[in-house]
């Protein structure tokens, strides 16, 4: 049994050195990223059982990829590689604190994947299974994907967490809107952010936003409403205060990083508010370091974080 399977495109990552932005000259960072394999990557720290699947080009950056996700401890016995389609690649660049991104990622690897892909067996094993609406976004072949393993988890039995990572870069909102809301319908842990919800309800009436969310079947966590995370459960409403940052270096992989926590919190049977206030600190370790998931912590640096925290109980 796995904790938590997930899937999705994980792709090459390239960033300029030093305070340059991209087509400046001078020499580029290599790394790699993607939603899913970011939570995948965090919930193995977290001393958690994870496995990651999704299809990457039989090239160097592809292998590259597989190579550091096993050593991080994720399972990666289902993913694939093709040498019919690259893996993906993404360009980053932080100029004056704002980061944009660049992709280069339609026909990749991870945009053909197809229903046939996935291996129900492998899938059973989970105990939930976490996908977003990156993967949404990347072909219709991908989202028939996602509607297929929705289908598998309920035949099985599996939890579903849906994070909505909405990409306006990949699709516009009005495109984006009644797939992700068809999506949320069928998940239980259901993971958005403040602003998606802005895009998703049309409307900025946090009060008119918790009341559609509460019309969600799942347990729904919005992150960052101003500077707290609230949970919804029911007619229970959490809310928590973030973790306090001094030093904010790099905001990518936040949410992840989010997830990550509070699935590992789940995972391990606590309560809703106690998975909730992991959550808040792990997002919160993630943007003290440069990397989407590089700066993920370890269970023992939470461990050691939380001797510092008072709120967390366990
Ligand atoms: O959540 C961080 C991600 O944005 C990043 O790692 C890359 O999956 C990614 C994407 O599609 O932007």
């Amino acid at each position: 049994k796995f904790d938590v399977i997930t899937f999705g495109e994980s792709m090459g990552l390239f960033y300029p050195e030093g305070a340059r932005g991209i087509g400046q000259g001078g020499s580029m960072a290599q790394s790699f990223g993607g939603a899913e394999s970011n939570l995948a990557i965090g919930l193995a720290r977290l001393g958690c059982s994870s496995g990651w699947f999704g299809q990457l080009g039989q090239d160097p950056i592809g292998t590259g990829i597989l190579k550091t996700l096993r050593g991080e401890g994720v399972d990666v016995t289902a993913a694939k590689q093709t040498d019919k389609a690259p893996t993906g690649l993404m360009l980053r660049q932080t100029v004056r604190g704002q980061s944009s991104v660049y992709y280069y990622r339609a026909g990749s690897a991870a945009s053909v994947m197809t229903p046939d892909d996935i291996d129900p067996e492998y899938i059973g094993q989970a105990r939930i299974v976490h996908f977003t609406g990156i993967t949404a976004a990347l072909s219709s072949s991908c989202l028939e994907t996602i509607r297929h393993v929705i289908a598998v988890c309920k035949e099985r039995g599996v939890k579903l967490s849906f994070d909505p990572n909405l990409r306006l870069k990949l699709w516009s909102i009005e495109q984006a809107r009644p797939v992700l809301l068809e999506l949320a319908q069928s998940c239980d842990y259901f993971l958005p952010g403040y602003d998606e919800c802005k895009l998703l309800f049309e409307t900025e009436d946090e009060r008119e936003i918790i009341r559609r969310l509460r019309e969600f079947p799942a347990m729904t966590v919005i992150k960052s409403i101003g500077d707290r995370n609230v949970l919804l459960n029911g007619s229970d409403t959490i809310s928590l205060p973030f973790e306090k940052v001094e030093h904010v270096v790099d905001t990518v992989g936040a949410g992840d990083g989010f997830c990550a926590g509070f699935l590992a919190g789940i995972a391990k049977g606590w309560s809703p508010e106690e998975a909730l206030s992991l959550g808040g600190l792990t997002g919160s370790m993630v943007i003290q370091a440069m990397g989407d998931w590089e700066a993920l912590p370890t269970w023992d640096e939470v461990e050691q974080r939380r001797g510092l925290t008072a709120h967390i109980e366990r």
